[in-house]
């Protein structure tokens, strides 16, 4: 160990004392005047006048835990020690996120943020990762990582702006960026990474924090008047006159949702109507009351910005589209529209979650539990390095895509360079004009708008914690605010170990007084939250003392709802299932994708092998009369491959259940089959090579047709598992410029793209895609709020150790 010294964290607990920050200033009182340039179409006066801490929205639960887990050491150390990974594979810290978003302001004359803008026409910083680390190439990392330089990779930022201007968005090489953590200074490297106008402005990333459309869905509203006032009446804020929300509560717009209609040339977006009875129901029991009043607004971002956004078409009532105000007006809809049930704020609501039965979460810790894993931070780093069992890793949360962990060893060998997620995508089924679809890492980011963890509830009492840099928050009902020049830290992660009260080996002594012999299972656990709005999901990377490893996804939250009424819009049963009273569930699924670049051996000389098992006669044994006096019965049987190269259908899996197979990605090298040469020196099967097999839990492909705009956004969504070569290039499995017009794909980001050139995977560094897909149905219990369910992919060595890593001495 080259720690130099183990000191005492600040009061907040942050490994270097990163002092945690709100964006705001300490006291905010926000009486909520109706306004127009406030996010959120309904602004309720009265209910939700109200004074909060905005200190608060960042604060912590964690309370008086033992805050000398995480050891500080010092980059010095680290330089020539172990936990090197913590100087190259970081996260930016929040610092270093303000001094690139202040360099980019500066060279463009930029906005930090969309609602900073002076001008309609100004360049701004766009999307929930607007700056945000580099990679930096592997070959480097490796590199200094194995100790053969001491030279640390340079550390870049790349910036996503919009350029009202020209009309396109531009992505920014920054840096490099050197000095500390807390204290950076950036380089004066600015280089663009796509051609003027290769990314049109339409295609730009969602930005939840835009303003811009406030205007125009108040002057609808207005025009809409005469028909939203008998269905609604005092329930509308626009409507100041007749508002009266203490009586019938109110019904309000949430713009944010892509629109399929969206092309490289107009960005369509939902706008979709919901009604609570309480402030308290925002964007929480709001999800159970949807009405039936959608928008379609086109954001046509053309050249200099002259043309604002339009109504594009309008559904109300169950139907549509409607082109124009006068259209709906004329059609004289007679809508049957009710005040729903409940959600009155009290503690007997169905639509609210109540934390019933909970286990409390608990503040204090009694006593010192010894920590069989250590975790160590050079100053300012929201990652950690972890050690356990002879496991180490570092692991940090990326602001668009989440956990995760990398140069992840075993008994000091390298297994697994990056086990990522990447995506979390979720699509549903529905009628044109209402059908949603989201990227989550574009719409919220996995690591920008994470929860903060408590103790007691969401991980042990006694786990350690770290931490991501972010910038976007909610203050509801005003909407999402952020701006990265005021990025701050959350405490969104938690490293504990766990005892899963199994064993992880055991067998029965079967004599009469017989009990059993095994061990327990006490995992490793690093766990990070994310939300999405109505979505809430919990990555876990799972450790265990046998050499294997899991990547654990828990996805949680309010159901997306239709409003179905039997004379109105009975079809809407075609797509959902009915979970309360005109409540309707539509079915989707949900796609988390997870990036493993194992390394077996020397990292270029890996490979796939594959093991089918299947039904028949092999030919060798029925020639050697083997199958006698058998035949013709079937036997089991195996068959070994190699993969030779890259391709949908080569090096894709989608798993069939009458034809089971283990894929594993195995050294090719025959001098790191060291631990195995002895047992397989005089047999030349490719089982004998060492390896580590992908196994994933429930396996579901995208079902729509694969030219569907929808397939080309989540190309990985084909297959259970696609294997392709390495490239420093291709970092992501999708990206945020495909959630609008996703048929025309930008900037080849795309397991398709990466599957297309066939390159050899015979002696090569392979990265594994592997989606962990759950089809939801849904059902009643799924009101209020959803129980978190789990998916799952499992890590396993396969034919790596020579016999169960866990009894090995
Ligand atoms: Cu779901």
């Amino acid at each position: 160990m080259d720690q130099e010294s183990s000191i005492l964290l600040d009061e907040n607990g942050q490994g270097g004392g990163q002092r945690r920050e709100s964006p705001g200033g300490k006291q905010r009182t926000y009486a909520l005047v109706l306004g127009l340039t406030t996010f959120v179409i309904g602004l309720l006066t009265g209910v939700f006048v109200g004074t909060r801490n905005t200190d608060g929205f960042v604060s912590s639960f964690r309370g008086e835990i033992e805050e000398t887990a995480v050891t500080l050491i010092s980059t010095t150390a680290l330089e020539t020690g172990e936990g090197r990974a913590a100087l190259v594979l970081d996260e930016l810290s929040p610092e270093e996120i303000r001094a690139v978003s202040a360099k980019v302001v500066e060279r463009l004359s930029a906005a930090s943020s969309s609602k900073n803008q002076k001008n309609k026409n100004q360049p701004y910083l766009v999307g929930v990762n607007a700056v945000e680390w580099e990679t930096p190439r592997k070959a480097e990392v490796l590199a200094f990582l194995d100790g053969e330089t001491k030279e640390v990779p340079k550390r870049y930022a790349r910036a996503t702006v919009a350029r009202p201007e020209t009309a396109d968005v531009m992505v920014f090489r920054v840096g490099p960026i050197s000095g500390t953590r807390k204290a950076p200074s950036v380089g004066e490297e600015f280089e663009a990474l796509y051609g003027d106008g290769e990314i049109p402005i339409a295609k730009m990333p969602p930005d939840i924090c835009d303003e811009s459309l406030s205007e125009l869905i108040a002057a609808t509203m207005e025009g809409l008047r005469p028909v939203l006032e008998p269905v609604f009446p005092r329930m509308i804020p626009f409507f100041e006159d007749t508002y009266k929300p203490e009586e019938v509560g109110t019904v309000f717009g949430f713009p944010i949702f892509p629109d399929l209609k969206s092309t490289p040339e107009s960005r369509v977006m939902m706008v979709k109507f919901f009604w609570i009875r309480d402030g308290k129901a925002f964007n929480n029991g709001m999800w159970m009351h949807p009405t039936p009043l959608v928008f379609q607004t086109n954001h046509t971002m053309v050249k200099g910005g002259e043309e604002g956004p339009f109504v594009s078409a309008i559904y109300w009532c169950g139907r549509g589209p409607f082109g124009t105000v006068q259209d709906v007006l004329d059609a004289k809809i007679d809508c049957e529209w009710e005040v729903p049930a409940a959600s009155d704020g009290s503690s007997e609501a169905w639509d609210t979650p109540i934390e019933r039965g909970a286990v409390e979460e608990k503040k204090k810790v009694k006593g010192k539990k010894k920590r069989t894993f250590s975790v160590s931070a050079p100053e300012g780093t929201n990652g950690r390095y972890v050690k356990w069992k002879g496991w180490e890793f570092f692991v940090t949360q990326r602001l668009s895509t989440g956990m995760s962990v990398w140069d992840i060893r075993f008994r000091g060998k390298r297994i697994v360079y990056e086990l990522s997620l990447q995506e979390s995508a979720a699509i549903y089924g529905g009628g044109q004009g209402d059908q949603t679809y989201y990227l989550d890492t574009a719409m919220t980011g996995m690591g920008q708008i994470t929860g903060i963890v408590r103790p007691g509830v969401d991980c042990p009492e006694d786990a350690v914690t770290f931490w991501n840099s972010a910038w976007v928050y909610g203050e509801f009902p005003r909407g999402f605010f952020g701006d990265p020049m005021e990025a701050f830290s959350r405490e969104s992660g938690c490293i504990f170990e766990l005892d899963t009260g199994t064993a992880l080996w055991s067998h029965v002594d079967q004599s009469r007084k017989g009990k059993t012999m095994g061990i327990s299972r006490k995992s490793l656990i690093v766990r990070a939250i994310s939300n999405s709005g109505n979505y809430d999901y919990i990555a876990s990377a799972i450790f265990d003392i046998d050499g294997s490893l899991h990547f654990e996804m828990r996805l949680a939250g309010m159901a997306e709802t239709r409003w179905i009424h039997q004379k109105v819009n009975a079809w809407e049963a075609d797509f959902s299932t009915l979970i309360h009273s005109h409540l309707a569930a539509p079915m989707h699924t949900h796609y988390i994708n997870v990036k493993v670049d194992l390394d077996i051996g020397q990292p270029d000389k890996n490979g796939i092998h594959v093991m089918r098992s299947l039904s028949g006669y092999p030919q060798a044994a029925k020639e050697a009369g083997a199958l006698e006096p058998l035949e013709p019965l079937a036997s089991k049987y195996i068959v070994e491959d190699i993969v030779k190269k890259e391709g949908p259908g080569n090096s894709t899996v989608v798993p069939d259940p009458h034809r089971p197979a283990v894929w594993r990605v195995i050294s090719m090298d025959q001098k790191t089959a060291d631990q195995r040469t002895a047992l397989c020196k005089e047999e030349s099967s490719w089982s004998c090579y060492p390896g580590y097999a992908l196994v994933a839990s429930e396996t579901v492909r995208n079902t729509l047709p694969d030219d569907h705009p929808l397939s080309k956004m989540i190309g990985f969504a084909k297959y259970t598992m696609a294997f392709t070569k390495q490239h420093d290039d291709e970092q992501r499995s999708s990206t945020p410029f495909d959630t609008y017009a996703p048929q025309n794909r930008t900037g080849g980001i795309s397991v398709d793209v990466y599957l297309e050139d066939g390159e050899s995977l015979e002696g090569a560094d392979v990265v594994a895609w592997a989606t962990l897909a759950h089809e939801h149905i849904p059902r009643s219990e799924d009101a209020p709020l959803i129980s978190n369910y789990p998916v799952r992919l499992s890590v396993l060595p396969w034919n790596y150790f020579p016999r169960h890593a866990a009894m090995e001495p």
